[in-house]
């Protein structure tokens, strides 16, 4: 961070005792503030996934000025003992795009079918202020972080039913079964629901 300020502050939370904070009131380039998650992992590369579900509650306390809004990046890295790589990331705008200023209460903002690359293993979230987009609407409040991820139902059935068909023709010319694949379901969530003080 820099020129701005983020913080876990227990003044405002959606829901239990505390929130994040990030505050940038100034232009220029030096001046700006970000928060980044835990990465947290989505199963193994070239698995059958759904797409990834992601929610968050925000607040704008103060008055947004045109064309301002916080970024936030849900993050795709592949990872491996000796490197780690960006592989793709979505992009989700708050504040004059979602049409939000001097908001009174917290919103919930529910991003679905999000589409993870398929090599990724990892990810994380970045909330950033004034770096990509301008923000000098001050305080930017976050809490309720969650991000889930259906079980990929269609692809899955599909997927079962021409391994029925492999493994019946498998069976014909080998006379052994080989096992289904299973599908896989993730689920994780962050959240500031206990005070640090
Ligand atoms: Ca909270």
């Amino acid at each position: 961070m820099g020129g701005g300020s983020v913080s876990i502050d227990n003044d405002d939370p959606a829901t239990g005792d505390s929130e994040f904070k990030l505050a940038n009131a100034a232009s220029g380039p030096r001046k700006h503030a970000d928060l980044r998650s835990d990465m947290f992992s989505l199963g193994p590369a070239g698995e059958p996934r759904g797409p990834l579900t992601i929610s968050f509650a925000y607040k704008l306390p103060d008055k947004v000025k045109p064309g301002d809004n916080i970024a936030l990046y849900v993050q795709f890295f592949d990872q491996s003992p000796t490197h780690i790589n960006l592989l793709g990331e979505k992009k989700i705008l708050v504040g004059s795009s979602t049409g939000d200023s001097a908001m009174t209460q917290y919103k919930t903002m529910t991003i679905t079918n999000i589409l993870a690359p398929a090599n990724a293993v990892v990810a994380d979230i970045w909330i950033v202020a004034n770096v990509d987009e301008p923000w000098i609407s001050g305080v930017a409040q976050f809490d309720d972080f969650s991000v889930t991820a259906a079980a990929p139902q269609a692809r899955a059935t599909i997927f079962a039913a021409l391994a029925a068909l492999l493994i019946g023709t498998l069976y014909v010319r080998q006379g052994r079964k080989h096992p289904l694949p299973m599908a896989r379901c993730l689920s994780g969530s962050f959240s500031t629901g206990t005070s640090r003080r």
